[in-house]
């Protein structure tokens, strides 16, 4: 948000928690509904869809008697597939033996507009890789050879720009690709760690909010030690369009895997390739319940940073996060902003024996 705005809103004594309570419920509906998410193991939420979808969180009427399951419209079967389906997808390309022994990775990305919901209900016109939020998670282990096609059948010029280390004339920032031309981006994967990609025609944050990014991920030679792996994109969205966020998310939909609980085992090892893809916000954060984990800062070196509980990102900064969990339960992941995580960035670790 800009100076300007936010002493304009302090004026006013405005804020986007009350743009969501004043507006939200008229405005989208039974989008408000999942502001305030349902908690923990009851998968029976009330579909409330009034204007009063907020009054769990009014101050000054003793009426109001906190009953999470009345705060969140059910997430729908097709969304939270979707959302576990990125959790857990990673795109290795078609692969190919070159003459000299090494691997070729080809991977296919198509530029397109496309509406995607972000909460149950609320429909946010994106502009898509694959036509998904994020785009796919694309997979590849040091010294690969990867081609990349990729075809702009959007509206706009588009580019893929990719982190990590390859020539000027491969990085995606003035080679634009027109509607209906294509580029094909070829270069070795270095180093290993956890990447990213996304869009780099300016103006820059116009293609970030849009939603063209997505994780980038180099595997050491020698692998890292078998996990659960999964990717975690840590995202927003600006329903309004007035360049600040309405809805915070990890892999595009809201409340995700609190609505669909993420299960794990005791004891059994976890990796998150984490990334902050949040525009507008300087920084996000991942912080976890009853348990702390190892930090690998952007995954470049296999010893870990530090033992702790949060990490905080800037824009375009990533983790790998390792962790394993001693007790049964459910714990909660989120973001630790406070106003980020109750609108929509929390998730559930159902940690079974
Ligand atoms: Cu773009």
């Amino acid at each position: 948000m800009s100076l300007d705005k936010k002493k304009d809103y302090q004026k006013r004594g405005w804020s986007r928690r009350h743009f969501l309570k004043a507006g939200i419920g008229g405005v989208l509906g039974t989008a408000g509904a999942m502001l305030l998410p349902g908690l923990l193991g009851n998968g029976n939420r009330v579909e409330t869809g009034t204007s009063h979808a907020m009054g769990g969180m009014s101050h000054g009427s003793g009426d109001h008697k906190m009953d999470p399951n009345k705060m969140t419209k059910k997430a729908s079967k097709e969304s939270l597939d979707n959302a576990h389906r990125i959790l857990k997808e990673f795109d290795y390309g078609e692969v190919e033996k070159l003459e000299d022994g090494r691997t070729l990775r080809k991977y296919t990305i198509t530029a397109m507009e496309k509406e995607v919901e972000i909460a149950p209900g609320v429909f946010y016109p994106a502009w898509t890789y694959n036509g998904q939020v994020p785009g796919p998670t694309l997979r590849a282990t040091e010294g690969d050879l990867l081609r990349i096609t990729f075809q702009n059948s959007a509206s706009h010029p588009h580019t893929i720009h990719f982190h990590g280390i390859h020539p000027g004339n491969m990085d995606g920032v003035y080679e634009i690709v027109y509607p209906g031309k294509s580029f094909t981006y070829e270069f070795t994967a270095e180093p290993f760690g956890c990447h990213l990609y996304h869009c780099h025609v300016m103006p820059l944050k116009k293609h970030m909010e849009k939603g063209m990014y997505g994780a980038f991920i180099i595997d050491p030679k020698e692998p890292r030690e078998e996990a659960n792996e999964m990717v975690m994109v840590m995202n927003a969205f600006d329903t309004d369009f007035d360049e600040e966020n309405e809805f915070y998310t990890v892999n595009g939909f809201a409340n995700a895997y609190m609505d669909r609980m993420i299960d794990v085992k005791v004891g059994e090892k976890l990796r998150i390739y984490l990334v902050n893809v949040t525009e507008f916000d300087l920084i996000n954060s991942f912080h976890i319940h009853g348990n702390l984990f190892k930090l690998f800062r952007t995954g470049t070196q296999l010893d870990h940073y530090e033992f702790t509980d949060t990490v905080m990102l800037c824009q375009g900064e990533r983790s790998v996060l390792e962790m394993s969990f001693k007790f049964p339960g459910k714990f909660m992941f989120h973001a630790h902003q406070s106003e980020f995580s109750e609108l929509g960035w929390m998730g559930v670790f159902n940690v079974k024996e």
